[in-house]
């Protein structure tokens, strides 16, 4: 057992303090104690290990998540030092994991990967977890150090020697922190380490889990590696796609940073399937380098088109989203001192960095339309096709407007309105059909509440594309109920709810209704799951009361089918409940469905997050969209997970 230092010095008093501060308000440096911040730890210890494959001394990482959920993550980097650190007087590899924001490994010369909610360093980890371990292989021996909520419980002590170099680091997530959930999802963390590989070329990440052993023992593992890093990337984003290109990748360097690029034009209609990265963070609110590309794709689309005739002068300009339509890229910068802003700290800000990626994008998508004639003209009629659809979808409301010029901005007829105007109080109710939208109707406060009831499915955007799906009508009434426009016009600021609550039927033609709405959100309005105004209503899908009781009162409502069981077996003599079964809204009377799903202080509503771009960005394509392979592979390995139990 190694002697615990009895004396508090300087350095203590400062571990002590900024690991107080962690425990006080976590949300600070981790974003929250959800399962969003539980994940975030493993990025941040993560990290640390692709700054040193970033710095050319790693290229493997394993990442285990262990049988109670701890998780333990290896490298063959150099290995943390050990040396006493010149101002603390204890070993570098104590200052790291003791003192906050001591992990800034490189001043100016390398990058790091943090920036914003990343890169509180693994401090934040230690202070938020019941304990830590370390090890280190360095110069020939393995040492050890660990910590307990922070504070170390075993100093650096040699404990043999070791073949190669590297860092280990094993932590406990600390429950009275995450007290909803310190369990891990291997999905999440398999779509972060998936993402880190495209964006880190040849870096092999292994996940290992294991909760999850098959019938030879053996615990569920995946390697992620890209040897054609972010080409890869946009290879996987398009599969299953028809592509009208093979990738086209590029990079450049200024005195500012690095970028670099690879984009792809398949016969989708998305046109939100660029990501952007900063320092590996996915820019999910895009910033500077996500302008400068926008730009010069549209530029350089433009000018190419016109250059070979394919525009003729009297043609109006090729919109951005004319020239984005089906185009799935990659922008990945690297800076010396990112600047993150924005609601989830997910925007870019350094100005600098946009001409640098507007030079290498027209420059480098230039060159590939010159050298490259026949793809280049299918990209370009791609946008022209797109240009002509909106022209006609744009007549098309011309004509709809003209017929009925009084109301040409009112609001859709089957809007029922609230009557403030506050929109950050408003909430606005999506529901399917008449009936439902009747009890919804009675049922709402409509001081704050509206409903739009939508007539049946409505048109798979995913397919359709934005300008025949301006044509639906149900599509341009969700656009106008809500106020914000879609494409090059929208504006968040326009929102005319902050609160947009999809309530759906709990039955299968729900479902897909509710997966329809979610693909339109994804692709017309993503920033609006950003700032978190999406949400899903949770009706009842079972009702519970006496049998030929005169009290037609519900005693219990039930919201999903496990809960059914466990609630019967409460009623130890379920012969004398009747078990309802509501097959849709219209089924509850007003009272029941304000009472179960709209009133405030009573409903529960499931928040929307796109938690995985990357994840969100796949499963929207290969379930919605028009390549019929994707979908079937899709279903098959998720059939397990979908239970629609129809009594
Ligand atoms: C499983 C998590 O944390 N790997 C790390 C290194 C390597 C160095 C380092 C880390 C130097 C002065 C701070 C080694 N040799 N994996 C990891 N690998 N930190 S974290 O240095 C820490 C900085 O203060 C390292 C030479 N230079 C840097």
């Amino acid at each position: 057992m190694v002697a615990k230092s009895e004396h508090y010095d300087g350095s203590d008093i400062q571990v002590l303090e900024g690991l107080e501060a962690v425990r006080k308000r976590p949300g600070m440096y981790i974003g929250s104690t959800g399962p969003r911040g539980l994940h975030h730890l493993v990025y941040e210890v993560v990290d640390n290990a692709v700054d040193e494959a970033l710095a050319g001394y790693c290229d493997n990482i394993d990442v285990w998540i262990n049988q109670d959920n701890s998780i333990t993550c290896d490298d063959n980097g150099r290995g943390i030092p050990i040396d006493n650190h010149p101002k603390e007087k204890i070993p570098t590899v104590e200052v790291v994991l003791t003192i906050l924001h001591a992990g800034g490994k490189f001043g100016g010369e390398g990058y790091k990967v943090s920036g914003g909610l990343h890169g509180v360093g693994v401090s934040v980890v230690n202070a938020l977890s019941t304990r830590v371990e370390v090890k280190v292989r360095r110069d020939g021996a393995e040492y050890a150090i660990s910590f307990e909520h922070g504070k170390t419980v075993e100093k650096l002590h040699k404990i043999g020697p070791a073949k190669g170099t590297g860092t280990k680091v094993t932590f406990w997530p600390d429950p009275e922190v995450f007290k909803e959930t310190t369990e891990y999802d291997y999905t999440t963390l398999a779509n972060r380490f998936r993402e880190m590989a495209f964006l880190n070329k040849g870096l092999r990440i292994t996940l290992h889990d294991a909760r999850d052993i098959d019938a030879e023992g053996n615990p569920r593992s995946e390697v992620f590696q890209a040897n054609g890093g972010i080409v890869d990337f946009v290879k996987f984003l398009n599969e299953g796609k028809e592509t009208l290109n093979k990738p086209v990748y590029f990079e450049a360097e200024g005195p500012d940073g690095e970028v670099e690029v690879a984009l792809q034009w398949s016969t989708s209609y998305t046109t939100n399937s660029v990501m952007t990265f900063a320092n590996n963070i996915n820019t999910h609110e895009g910033g500077t380098h996500m302008d400068g590309f926008k730009q010069a794709i549209t530029r350089t689309i433009n000018e190419y088109a016109r250059s070979k005739g394919l525009l003729k002068d009297k043609d109006p300009n090729l919109s951005g989203e004319d020239a984005r339509e089906g185009l799935a890229a990659i922008v990945s910068v690297k800076l010396h001192d990112p600047q993150f802003e924005g609601q989830t700290k997910t925007k870019l800000g350094n100005t600098e960095i946009r001409p640098l990626v507007q030079t290498a994008v027209t420059q480098g998508l230039g060159e590939y339309l010159e050298e490259n004639p026949t793809p280049a003209k299918r990209i370009v009629s791609k946008a022209t096709q797109a240009l002509k659809a909106r022209e006609a979808a744009r007549k098309a409301r011309e004509m709809t407007r003209r017929k009925n010029v009084l109301d040409s901005f009112a609001l859709p007829g089957k809007l029922a309105d609230c009557s403030s105007k506050d929109a950050s109080l408003s909430e606005i109710f999506i529901v399917e059909g008449d009936s439902a939208g009747g009890s919804a109707k009675q049922a709402r406060d409509r001081t704050y509440q509206a409903i739009l009831p939508l007539r049946g499915k409505i048109l798979n955007v995913e397919r359709a594309g934005l300008h025949r799906s301006l044509s639906s009508e149900t599509i341009s009434s969700l656009i106008t109920a809500i106020g914000t426009n879609v494409g090059d016009d929208f504006d968040p600021e326009k929102a005319r709810y902050h609160r947009i609550i999809i309530m759906t039927d709990a039955d299968v033609d729900g479902a897909h209704i509710r997966c329809l709405l979610l693909t339109f959100f994804y692709r017309y309005m993503p920033e609006l799951i950003n700032l978190g105004y999406i949400y899903i209503a949770q009706p009842p899908i079972f009702g519970l009361k006496k049998k030929n009781s005169r009290n037609p009162k519900i005693e219990r409502y039930i919201y999903d089918e496990k809960a059914l069981s466990a609630t019967l077996a409460e009623y130890d003599d379920p012969g004398k409940f009747d078990v309802q079964r509501y097959k849709g809204l219209g089924e509850m009377d007003p009272e029941q469905l304000w009472e179960t799903t709209m009133e405030p202080a009573t409903r529960t509503l499931l928040q929307v997050n796109i938690d995985d771009a990357v994840e969100a960005e796949r499963v929207v394509s290969e379930l919605m969209g028009d390549q019929v392979e994707p979908r079937k592979e899709f279903i098959q390995k998720h059939a397990r997970d979908v239970r629609f139990l129809d009594i």
